[in-house]
């Protein structure tokens, strides 16, 4: 097992719906550790920029829309297989095929708006944390 970090982000439907503290609550109940954590509201660039690579896809405009519509709570979190075991968490994208128990499966609304973002890869988290988060601010402490 290596110790891994993923980005992992409570999206503006979840903070919205006043729910992020029972996501928090679960990411905590599963031993992750939470690195940097912050409450953010982002621009069209922004979203355009972090979901670069949706952007051929059909739902591309209507997912960054989304993800300006109010705040949203990006965070790095650490752990033993963290990538996977935080997509384990969040469940499947469509949250009607998503798992009995999972985040996405409890409190998404629709596929669009799906309460949580988790990085995909070793490579999508690359590109992720440094995304939102200096080294500063992931330095140990
Ligand atoms: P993931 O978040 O489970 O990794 P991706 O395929 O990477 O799913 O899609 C990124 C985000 O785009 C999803 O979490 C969801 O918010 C949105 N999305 C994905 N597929 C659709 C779709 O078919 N219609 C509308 N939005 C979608
Ligand atoms: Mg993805």
């Amino acid at each position: 097992m290596t110790i891994e970090r993923t980005l992992a982000i409570i999206k503006p439907d979840a903070v919205a719906k006043g729910v992020a503290g029972q996501i928090i609550t679960r990411i905590e109940h599963a031993g992750f550790k939470i690195l940097a954590a912050r409450l953010i509201h982002m621009s069209a660039d922004e979203a355009r920029g972090f979901y670069v690579v949706h952007r051929e896809r059909p739902f591309y405009g209507s997912l960054c829309t989304f993800m300006t519509q109010g705040p949203c709570l990006p965070m790095v979190l650490e752990g033993e297989n963290a990538i996977q075991r935080w997509r384990d968490l969040m469940g499947a994208t469509d949250f009607t095929k998503a798992a009995p128990g999972t985040i996405r499966r409890d409190f998404a609304s629709s596929i669009e708006a799906n309460a949580v973002h988790g990085s995909d890869s070793p490579e999508s988290a690359a590109f992720e944390i440094p995304y939102f988060f200096s080294s500063l601010e992931l330095c140990p402490r």
